[in-house]
Parts: structure tokens; sequence; C-alpha cells
């Protein structure tokens, strides 16, 4: 029993399936026009390779969240208070996130 477990998880590590296992979800909110984690602002953040974050609108007006950095361009649109799109990081490096609509927002995401 205890080989044929072995066996499997050496064929996941194998495989790669291991991103899939281990990735985590984090909700980022809009809030104020800041980003907040887990109830504070948040301008650093350091996630692992295959992780996501949920970006959320929680203010009363639209965000446009995106960024031009090399390992993660994204551009997630206009969206309005109560909708989240979502972004897997699966390279490692630093994304500097911010907002098409309100120039002060800013946080930089490390993917280690
Ligand atoms: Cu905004």
């Amino acid at each position: 029993m205890y080989r044929k477990t072995l066996l499997i998880v050496v064929v996941m590590l194998l495989s790669g399936a291991t991103l899939q296992v281990i990735a985590r979800d984090f909700v980022v909110l809009q809030k104020d026009k800041t980003f907040v984690l887990d109830g504070r602002k948040v301008e650093k953040y350091a996630i692992k390779q295959g992780d996501i974050i949920h970006f959320e609108n929680q203010d009363p007006w639209f965000h446009n969240i995106f960024s031009l950095s090399d390992i993660k361009t994204f551009d997630l649109g206009s969206f309005p208070k109560g909708e989240s799109r979502a972004v897997t990081f699966n390279k490692t490096g630093k994304v500097e996130i911010e907002c098409a609509i309100h120039p002060g927002m800013f946080m930089e995401v490390e993917v280690k």
C-alpha cells in the first residue's frame, strides 16, 4: 500500500501534476481605490508559481486591472462592483499590477 502511494506521488511529480495540486487561490479586493488582501492594504505580495489571484471589485465604481510586466501581461477590462476576474501566474518573477482608471492604484506580486 505504501509503495503504491509512493509510486503515485512520484508519477505526479514527474508529470507536473503537483502544480495543479498545490496551486492556491487568493482574493485581492479593490476597495477605496486600493488593493486589499486579508483585510489590509497590500502593495507587495509573494505567491507561488501556478497560484491564482481573483481580483474582486468592492468599490461603487469600475476598475480595470492590468499588467504590462514581461512575465504576465493581462488586461481584465472594466468591471463593476461585485464582479471578479481571475489571473493565473505561471511564470516566476515580479508582476506590477495597476488600474487603467485610477493611476494611484498599484501592487507588486512576486511569483516564486
Ligand atoms: Cu481602479
